[in-house]
C-alpha cells in the first residue's frame, strides 16, 4: 500500500516532505538511501484480485524526488542531497502519494520537489536531459500549489501533444518566490518546445509571458542565461 511504502521509504533527509499525519521515518537505521536509488516501487502484482483490477495504469511510471534545504546546506556538490522518494505507475498510487506529501506551500524555503519520468534524473547530467531545457513560471511565495498539481495531472495524464518531449517538473521554493519549471528533452526542437510552453500556460491558467532556457546556457552562463523562446 502506498502510504506504508512511503513510511518505509522515508529517511531523515526526506522526512520533511511527508505530511504530519502518522507518517514517520523508519526507525531501523537502514532507511538512508543512496543517491539515484529508487526507494519505493509500485509493485503491479500487489493486491491481486479486485483492488488490482481497479488500478488505472499510467502511460509512464514517474518518480518524486526531493531536496531538503537543511541537507542541501551540508552538500559538497550540487544535487548530492537530492533523493528519489517514491515511484508510481497508477492513478491510484499517484493520489495516495500526492495526498501524503507536503504541497509546495508547506515546504521550507530552499526545498526542491520534483516529479520526473522514472529513470530520468532531474539533472543536466542525465543523458535524457543533457540536450534539454526548461520553461519556468514564477509564482508568489506559497501560491504554487495549484500550478504544481495541474502540471502533475497534465504530465501524468499525457495532456501534452509533445508529451514524449517532457522529462518532468520541479518546484523550487525560494524566499523571493516559488518557481515551477517543466523540463524537456530536445531544446533545439523549437516547434515542440513552443507547443509545450503554450499548452502548459493554458493548462495552469498563466497569463504572464514565460521563458525557455537551454540547460547548456544555464550551465555556461548561470543566472545570466537568456530565454531562447518565450510564449
Ligand atoms: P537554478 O536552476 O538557477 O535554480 O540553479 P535555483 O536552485 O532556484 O537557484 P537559486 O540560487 O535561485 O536558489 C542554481 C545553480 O545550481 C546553477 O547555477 C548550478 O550551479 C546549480 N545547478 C542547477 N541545476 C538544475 C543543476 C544541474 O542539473 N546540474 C548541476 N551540476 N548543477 C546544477
Amino acid at each position: 500500500m502506498a502510504v506504508e511504502e512511503l513510511k518505509s521509504a522515508a529517511s531523515p533527509d526526506t522526512d520533511e516532505i511527508l505530511t504530519s499525519c502518522d507518517i514517520s521515518p523508519g526507525s531501523d537505521g537502514d532507511s538512508e538511501t543512496e543517491e539515484g536509488e529508487i526507494v519505493g516501487e509500485v509493485d503491479s502484482s500487489e493486491g491481486k484480485g479486485e483492488a488490482a483490477n481497479q488500478s488505472h495504469l499510467l502511460e509512464h511510471p514517474w518518480t518524486f524526488w526531493f531536496d531538503n534545504p537543511s541537507a542541501k546546506a551540508r552538500q559538497v556538490a550540487w544535487g548530492a542531497s537530492m533523493r528519489p522518494i517514491y515511484s508510481f505507475s497508477t492513478v491510484e498510487d499517484f493520489w495516495g502519494l500526492y495526498n501524503n506529501i507536503h504541497h509546495p506551500s508547506k515546504l521550507s524555503i530552499g526545498a526542491d520537489l520534483y516529479c520526473f519520468k522514472h529513470n530520468i534524473e532531474p539533472k543536466w547530467e542525465d543523458p535524457v536531459c543533457a540536450n534539454g531545457g526548461k520553461w519556468t513560471v514564477n509564482i508568489s511565495r506559497g501560491k504554487s500549489d495549484i500550478c504544481w498539481l495541474y502540471t502533475l495531472l497534465a504530465m501524468i495524464g499525457e495532456q501534452f501533444d509533445h508529451g514524449n518531449e517532457i522529462c518532468g517538473v520541479v518546484v523550487n521554493v525560494r524566499a523571493r518566490q516559488d518557481k515551477v519549471s517543466l523540463w524537456t528533452k530536445n531544446a533545439s526542437n523549437e516547434s515542440a518546445m513552443v507547443s509545450i510552453g503554450k499548452q502548459w500556460k493554458e493548462l495552469v491558467d498563466c497569463n504572464e509571458t514565460i521563458g525557455f532556457i537551454f540547460h547548456d546556457d544555464a550551465e555556461k552562463f548561470g543566472k545570466s542565461a537568456k530565454n531562447r523562446y518565450t510564449v
